[in-house]
């Protein structure tokens, strides 16, 4: 392998040579233009195609739990990877699917994982209806195969190709996404992960990926208002609690879990029942005396930050932002009394919000507290609100949950009075015989976990179970006859 590596080398120069050559912005072979016609990749083929193996020795690959990897041929010594950019469809939940635009059938798009010194060749067909252009977000590579729009190349028209091409010199936890502003927002973002060419000391047993990201959707729609500034579906990995599938660990295991953000906020990622190490961020390995001991990772907006810690203590330890109204699915149906109050106004806009008023005082029966806050269609006391996390049918299929309460002597999950009760609802979160979906988001990932447990989990929240061997030995047989 490394005798070759010098040829490919070679061969990589004289392909970028060959793009630098060519007129600004002019179509060159790298940069294949067909029309507005959908066509089938043609350099990359998606099978026969490798997965997995290839990692140098003691390092392990990276799990980004409901994602897929992005496979990948062999050309020469290049790793030939392909890319579409296309409109998906993305179930948060079960029932709960949304259109939104990522690659290869999934937002975020499939993760790529390479070894540091990797020549690669990335095959990005886009398939939407607009212009995209492709950025590798904090690679060290040529200008003309960073994806800048306008500046290092043109961008790739609808029908249109791009073949990126380099070498990576670099290890760490690295992204790729759309370099269109209001297309990162729609979901176009996946996980480039690079290994370095020995394992980093201490090395992991588990090595997990995820990926941070958040949308407003209006109730009864499925396309997200890529212009709102406020959320309510925040996902890991194109999930939200409970969908999300847990991080299955063995006892005595040391994990490493890898955070990526990319939206509008920032997101304090904390575990529950540990301590961990802040031991990477976007730009690559920190350096061990630097390292810093916490339980919650602020996890910038555009950064990466890797944890590790030794998976010593026995349970089913929960992760999740710390935000608390990163914590809910769907909320703008239930943002505390506005739901509640007959002839309360909602939904004021920004222009309002910032103090200029056409009428009224900001707490005048014309704007009342909800001013600023935008929150629309759902929070309007005179609008039907339909849109809870989970319908009841839903709910009722699952058949349990939330529901031991009434089994417990409870008629209602709420109190009587509760309307009157300043601050009446907080965690009610939606009203009905349960919100527990537990057998919706059964897998075997969940096997064992008390019963009810889904109705506790939402937005960015999902699990670490640090298990016993014989329940991880379960776990893992489970899974493998899944396949
Ligand atoms: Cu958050």
């Amino acid at each position: 392998m490394k005798a070759s590596r010098r040829n490919f080398l070679q061969g990589g120069i004289i392909a970028a040579t060959g793009w630098l050559s060519g007129k600004a912005f002019a179509a060159t072979p790298q940069q294949e233009h067909s029309g507005n016609e959908h066509h089938p990749a043609k350099a990359a083929p998606r099978a026969p195609a490798h997965s997995a193996g290839s990692l140098g020795a003691g390092i392990v690959p990276v799990e980004t739990p409901d994602v897929p990897k992005l496979p990948w041929t062999m050309d020469g010594g290049v790793k030939v990877f392909n890319l579409v950019a296309e409109p998906v469809k993305q179930e948060f939940l079960p029932g709960q699917t949304f259109d939104l635009w990522g690659y290869n059938g999934s937002a975020p798009g499939p993760t790529i994982e390479v070894n540091q010194g990797d020549r690669v060749r990335i095959v990005v067909d886009n398939h939407l209806p607009e212009f995209t252009s492709m950025h590798w977000h904090g690679f060290e590579i040529p200008v003309e195969m960073d994806g800048a729009p306008g500046i290092s190349q043109e961008p790739i028209p609808p029908g249109g190709r791009f073949i990126y091409e380099f070498t990576l010199h670099q290890a760490g936890t690295f992204f790729y996404h759309s370099h269109m502003p209001m297309q990162e927002m729609i979901g176009m973002i996946g996980l480039f992960i690079m290994h370095p060419k020995e394992p980093y000391r201490p090395r992991v047993d588990k090595d997990f990926g995820i990926i941070l990201q958040e949308y407003a959707i209006l109730p009864n729609n499925t396309v997200p208002n890529t212009m709102s500034m406020e959320f309510n579906w925040l996902t890991l990995n194109g999930k939200t609690g409970p969908a999300c599938t847990p991080m299955i660990v063995r006892q005595g295991d040391r994990v490493r879990i890898r955070v990526i953000n990319l939206g509008m906020d920032h997101h304090p990622i904390h575990l529950h029942g540990n301590t961990f190490y802040v031991t990477g961020t976007e730009g690559g390995r920190i350096p061990e005396a630097a390292w810093i001991p916490g339980n919650t990772a602020l996890v910038g907006v555009a950064e990466a930050r890797d944890i590790e810690f030794d998976a010593k203590y026995p349970g089913d330890w929960m992760v999740h932002c710390h935000m608390p109204h990163h914590n809910m699915n769907q909320m703008s149906s239930m943002v505390g009394p506005m739901t509640r109050m007959p002839g309360m106004t909602a939904g004021k806009g920004m222009e309002e919000g910032m103090g200029i008023m056409h009428q009224g005082g900001p707490a005048s029966e014309e704007n009342g507290p909800s001013l600023g806050r935008g929150m629309g269609v759902g929070s309007t006391s005179e609008q039907a609100v339909a849109n809870g996390p989970v319908s009841v049918e839903q709910a009722q299929h699952a058949g349990h949950g939330m529901q031991h309460h009434h089994h417990q002597g409870f008629d209602t999950e709420v109190a009587k009075n509760a309307n009157s009760v300043p601050g009446f609802p907080q965690d009610a979160m939606m009203e009905g015989p349960g919100m527990a979906i537990d057998e919706l988001v059964e897998k075997p990932e969940t096997y064992g976990l008390p019963k009810g447990w889904s109705g506790y989990s939402m937005g960015m929240m999902t699990l670490v179970r640090v298990l016993p061997p014989e329940t991880y030995d379960k776990i893992m047989a489970l899974k493998n006859q899944r396949r």
